[in-house]
């Protein structure tokens, strides 16, 4: 019987969450690990459709992905939670919820790195004004203090991120070997 647990990646935008997160459940499938993904960039279209990037929707939006990621790793899920997920509390809730099924995983490129690469050309938006309250702008991004993993994404290819992973997972037996 698998173990379930949750990767929970925090960033800012442009961070590589998503780029990283993606090549990790790849991985795990590959090794036939049941996964599912909760992307808030997919969320935001779907479960939280309703919200907006107030900071009260947004600890919303961080309570409706830790409360499936919960179901879903208490019965032996791998889930891969990928957020911008700002709030420190707010993670930190959804730590408390998992207990040691929970891993933190700060996708840690800065700010100026995130916006160069800008891949949805959404800091130009927010540079503009047209968008307000963009994480990392005009809105707070408070970095985890106490991280499982940290990535720095400006400083190693995402392969090398991807490894770091699944080093920590098969580290604790929670992933059969390649
Ligand atoms: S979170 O703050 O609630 O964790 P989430 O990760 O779900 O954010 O969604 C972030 C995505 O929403 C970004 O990748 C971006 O595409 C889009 N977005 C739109 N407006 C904003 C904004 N003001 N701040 C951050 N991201 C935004």
């Amino acid at each position: 019987v698998s173990v379930g647990f949750t990767l929970w990646f925090t960033g800012l935008p442009g961070s590589g969450k998503t780029t990283v997160s993606t090549a990790v459940a790849e991985t795990l499938r590959s090794r036939g690990v049941a996964v599912e993904v909760l992307d808030g960039d997919v969320v935001r279209r779907s479960l939280s459709s309703d919200l907006s990037f107030s900071r009260e929707d947004r600890e919303m939006n961080i309570r409706r992905i830790a409360f499936v990621s919960d179901l879903l790793s208490r019965n032996g899920v791998a889930v891969i939670a990928a957020a911008i997920s700002p709030f420190r509390a707010t993670r930190e809730e959804a730590r408390r919820l998992m207990g040691e099924r929970f891993i933190e995983i700060y996708v840690a490129a800065p700010v100026e790195v995130c916006e160069g690469r800008d891949p949805k050309g959404l800091y130009a938006k927010a540079r503009a004004g047209e968008i307000s309250q963009f994480t990392g702008i005009d809105d707070p991004y408070e970095a985890p203090e106490s991280a499982e993993v940290v990535l720095p994404t400006h400083e190693e290819p995402a392969e090398q991120s991807l490894a770091r992973v699944v080093e920590l997972l098969e580290a604790r037996g929670l992933i059969p070997g390649a």
